[in-house]
């Protein structure tokens, strides 16, 4: 297939490949063409059978005059209507107008228009036009929160806030402080390649796959592999447009520096003085943060291993003897445990070159096929890292012997030990916050491979993952869907991800993966486990499902909500809060819904 070249970093643009992974771009690209049997469509119209589609309770009129006001102060190319055909896309050419990983209608969830500021006082001036017309606006950095909606707004017709395109300056690296300030349009590709540029010896941290926001993950509380995996709790200073339009900086930064210049230690202490407001700008839609400030891990010494599991039973054992290790960091990072039917399929292998089945495919068929690996015939395949100097990591590694060896067939695998084309090496890059592409691979498994993450907080204990994983057995069984399954272990709590693989060219399978999501949303509730972060569509559900004391919680985010975006402006529906104006009209979608469409009444 002749396709155009992956966009670039060195072609200054922000989205794209480093060219030290132009190579596996390429080849990321072409087997998504690949894989990729959806045609472009011709778009569906509003009601009125014009584009775009409006936002809610607002005349085309009275849109296109707001429209045409927005671009005189922001000019032509920084307003972009979305009248044009959607096309999903590949990982770094993905879409700003609607999810890439759609699970309704691709029609469903998406902009009237997208809008690029250029500075935080643009990000002002199109705050204050959104009051003046009451349009919903909703911000993205990056887009690429994929599995949990990307760059979709959750009421249809809001204008998407594209701040990546324009907003993505590395403002500082600070090699004795080790930190950053960025912008919202800086991924951890071009961060890793800034860091490499400024010759300090420093991490980042980075997730599976490198090309989304740094600001925009840690405000969605992502997590990484490295020591400072918490990305939120390892972020420190903020400047936030509030939904009036003012500007605020939180942390050291509201202390002026010396001749008004930023404050020295606004990288340096997170709380500031006063109420550490931080937080109510995580998941949430309470403000548009415009740069954020980061810590960067001192360089060290890392050894990468893999440890496998022939025995499906062995599960609970391996979590209890991962937890004392996790908390006593002699395993330094978010070490992972994953699924063998994962390990396959980022191999390469495809679902329906092995089983020409409906349901998920039988564990005999996955373990043949993993009889051909290098692993070999295994269940469970554990990810850690030993960080430090040689003779600190040989006495953690020993440590880490010693506490496997109740289980017999538990094997070591090295880096040495694999060829230099194995996934293992990805996870050596991960773990030491090399950014990577190599996870994007897994997706193969299915056509027009799509996830849905399902991300239950969990103990770490193997009565608990147990008790998760046949529950989410369970569902995926019904449903019929595989297990893929990956507990991200840190000392006192386990990110249960597990991963819906599905086809977003088949209606039918859609719908079913919401389903079974959405089972399994309110089966974990009712054993009294919640998910750390969730999907645009099933924020509502979440949300509901964190309700001690009669929704006390969600009474004071609304109260927040009401207080901070009086007209309701920003991101309605944001993590299940929404504003005043849209309360109890119908856009709620709680766990017994079963409608495919966002919009009050469309079925
Ligand atoms: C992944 C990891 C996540 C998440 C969604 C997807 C990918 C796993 C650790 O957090 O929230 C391979």
């Amino acid at each position: 297939m002749l396709l155009p070249p992956p966009p670039t970093l060195s072609e200054h643009i922000p989205s794209g490949a480093p060219v030290r992974l132009l190579e596996d771009a390429k080849a990321s690209k072409e087997r998504f063409y690949n894989n990729s049997t959806i045609q472009e469509k011709p778009r569906d119209k509003d009601d009125d059978g014009l584009l775009p589609v409006l936002p809610p309770d607002i005349t085309r009129n009275a849109f296109n005059n707001a429209i045409a006001e927005l671009t005189k102060s922001l000019g032509e190319p920084n307003v972009v209507l979305t009248d044009k055909p959607l096309v999903d896309g590949w990982y770094l050419e993905h879409p700003n107008t609607h999810d890439a990983f759609h699970v309704h209608s691709r029609e469903d969830t998406i902009s009237s228009a997208t809008v690029y500021p250029g500075s935080t006082e643009e990000v002002q001036t199109i705050v204050k036009w959104a009051n003046k017309h009451l349009i919903p606006i909703y911000p993205i950095s990056m887009g690429r929160n994929l599995g949990y909606g990307g760059a979709a707004p959750r009421v249809r017709g809001s204008i998407v806030m594209d701040l990546g395109k324009r907003m993505n300056k590395i403002l500082k690296i600070d090699g004795d402080n080790c930190s950053c300030l960025l912008e919202p349009g800086v991924t951890y590709f071009a961060l890793y390649e800034a860091v490499q540029k400024s010759g300090y010896p420093l991490w980042i941290d980075t997730t599976d796959v490198g090309g989304g926001s740094v600001l925009g993950n840690a405000l969605d509380r992502g997590v990484g592999y490295t020591p400072y995996g918490d990305h939120f709790g390892n972020h420190c200073g903020m400047e936030v447009v509030l939904p009036t339009g003012d500007i605020v900086r939180l942390g050291m930064g509201a202390l002026p520096g010396k001749d008004n210049t930023d404050n020295p230690t606004w990288q340096s202490f997170q709380y500031g003085y006063g109420p550490y407001s931080d937080g109510i700008f995580t998941q949430s839609n309470y403000g548009i943060v415009t740069k954020m400030g980061f810590w960067l891990m001192p360089a060290t010494e890392h050894l990468t291993f893999a440890i496998t599991f022939a025995r499906e039973d062995d599960f609970e054992r391996i979590i209890d003897i991962i937890r004392p290790l996790s908390a006593q960091r002699v395993l330094g990072n978010v070490p992972q445990i994953r699924h063998v039917t994962q390990e396959l399929a980022v191999t390469g292998i495809r679902k329906k070159d092995i089983y020409a089945g409906d349901g998920p495919v039988p564990e005999q068929v996955i373990r043949e096929h993993m009889k051909a690996t290098i692993y070999g015939d295994v269940t469970w395949i554990f990810y850690a890292t030993v960080y430090g100097p040689k003779d600190s990591r040989n006495t953690s590694i020993d440590v880490v012997r010693k506490a496997f060896s109740v289980i017999p067939d538990a094997k070591f695998i090295f880096p040495d030990d694999v060829p230099p084309d194995h996934y293992l090496h990805a996870r050596v890059a991960i773990a030491s916050g090399v950014p990577m592409l190599t996870d994007l691979d897994w997706l193969h498994w299915k056509s027009n491979g799509s996830h849905l993450a399902f991300s239950p907080i969990s103990p770490v204990d193997g009565k608990d993952a147990r008790k998760l994983y046949e529950m989410v057995q369970k569902r995926h069984g019904e449903f019929g869907f595989d297990m893929m399954p990956a507990f991200c272990i840190a000392p006192r709590e386990m990110h249960f991800i597990d991963i819906i693989c599905y086809d977003r060219g088949d209606e039918d399978e859609k719908r079913r993966a919401i389903k079974c999501i959405r089972a399994m949303i309110a089966d974990a509730a009712k054993e009294g486990y919640g998910e750390y972060r969730t999907h645009i569509l099933l924020s509502d559900q979440v949300a509901a499902t964190y309700n001690w004391n009669n929704a006390a919680l969600m009474r004071l985010n609304e109260t927040l909500k009401d207080a901070l975006d009086p007209n309701g402006i920003l991101a309605p529906g944001k993590a299940g809060i929404w504003p005043k104006r849209f309360r109890e009209k119908g856009w709620e979608i709680l766990g017994d819904d079963d409608r495919t469409w966002t919009v009050p009444g469309k079925i």
